[in-house]
């Protein structure tokens, strides 16, 4: 046994680096192990001359506890389960950057139409998709033969009996059961989806949204809907946004409009989204038919009322020249990532 060959192993001892526990286990074996190095020292022990006996032995030991202490901690840093082929994280490296997802539009428009109404001081309400007749058709003053109640335009959940269940074709129903449960004066926008059995194609689908407005107190006139019209508008399209109202009918309403605002991309002069009129529809509105307030128990000799409706994918078709409504339901994420930079964080 010779002195050099205890200190060429300490010094390698020290250095000694491990990356996983399977290279500390083969360290432990080559110095430790049966055919060690360390072993190999302590069989040579036995043909050390006497006199150098309690000099080597004490050496020796010192060693094996060196190398044993040394093992442990390398054990110790490899970590559990002998997986970490070198270190598992570097806390000092910046974090891994994450995709930022984005607003559908139709949120994106829903969120800022109804930011324009609580501003007006219109209060939010919403209500159940599967309706019930009464409160889609009946209360509204559709008549018993009319289209919409027709299996061809309005999906059916329940037939057969008087007030049959279906899919909203409209979100009036949730003005109706607001004029039941509200105290009077009401102001009040219902944003939700509705569902009509309509073929699908670019300007067609069975599944849309709608935001409705209603407001119910006594007094109220053509003119306060003429005037609450135009201050959306000029919120929503821009202050020199100027509007129009076309007659129209529908069963809700007497007497009814359909309202254009004027094309904020040609100003007036006609380009090929207005089609060269200067103007775009953007919804339908008009003074609540007193046989709707009735139906609800308002008295329309006391009680006046106006309504309006718009389809929140055609606003955000004007918004961002969508030319197709299937694009809102697909979720393809080419198209939903166009939307990233109006998505406020
Ligand atoms: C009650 C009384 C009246 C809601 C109204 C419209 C006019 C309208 C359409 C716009 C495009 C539907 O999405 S669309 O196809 N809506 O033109 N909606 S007045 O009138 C009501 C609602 C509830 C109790």
């Amino acid at each position: 046994m010779r002195r050099e060959d205890i200190e060429a192993i300490l010094a390698e001892i020290g250095e000694l680096k491990c990356k996983s526990q399977k290279e500390v286990e083969e360290a432990r074996v080559r110095f430790l192990g049966k055919k060690g190095e360390v072993t190999r020292l302590f069989e040579e022990f036995r043909t050390v001359a006497p006199e150098l006996k309690r000099e080597f032995g004490k050496t020796l030991n010192e060693l094996k506890q060196t190398v044993t202490a040394k093992i442990e901690e390398l054990r110790a840093a490899a970590g559990e389960g002998g997986a970490a082929e070198g270190p598992k994280e570097d806390l000092s490296m910046p974090g891994e950057p994450f995709e930022l997802g984005s607003r559908h539009p139709v949120s994106i428009v829903r969120e800022e139409i109804v930011g324009i109404f609580r501003k007006f001081g219109y209060d939010v309400a919403e209500g159940p998709e599967i309706e019930d007749d009464y409160h889609v058709f009946e209360a509204l003053n559709f008549p018993p033969n009319h289209p919409a109640r027709d299996m061809q335009d309005t999906f059916f959940v329940s037939t057969g009996h008087l007030n049959p269940l279906l899919l909203r074709t409209h979100t009036s129903s949730v003005q109706v059961r607001a004029m039941e449960k509200m105290d009077l004066p009401i102001r009040v926008v219902c944003p939700g989806r509705v569902f009509r059995n309509e073929a699908i194609s670019a300007r067609a689908h069975c599944i849309f949204h709608q935001i409705e407005g209603l407001y119910i107190d006594e007094n109220v006139t053509f003119a306060d809907l003429k005037q609450a019209i135009l201050l959306f508008a000029r919120e929503m399209f821009g202050p020199d946004t100027e509007i129009r109202m076309r007659p129209s009918f529908f069963p809700f309403t007497e007497p009814s409009a359909e309202v254009d605002v004027s094309c904020n991309i040609c100003h007036g002069k006609g380009c090929n989204i207005c089609k060269g009129t200067g103007w775009l529809e953007i919804m339908g509105c008009g003074m609540v038919d007193p046989n709707v307030l009735k139906a609800s128990g308002i008295d329309p000799e006391k009680y006046s009322g106006f309504a309006f409706g718009m389809g929140l994918e055609r606003i955000a078709m004007l918004k961002w020249r969508v030319n197709d409504l299937r694009h809102y339901f697909e979720n393809d994420l080419r198209f939903l990532r166009e939307f990233q930079t109006a998505t406020e964080v």
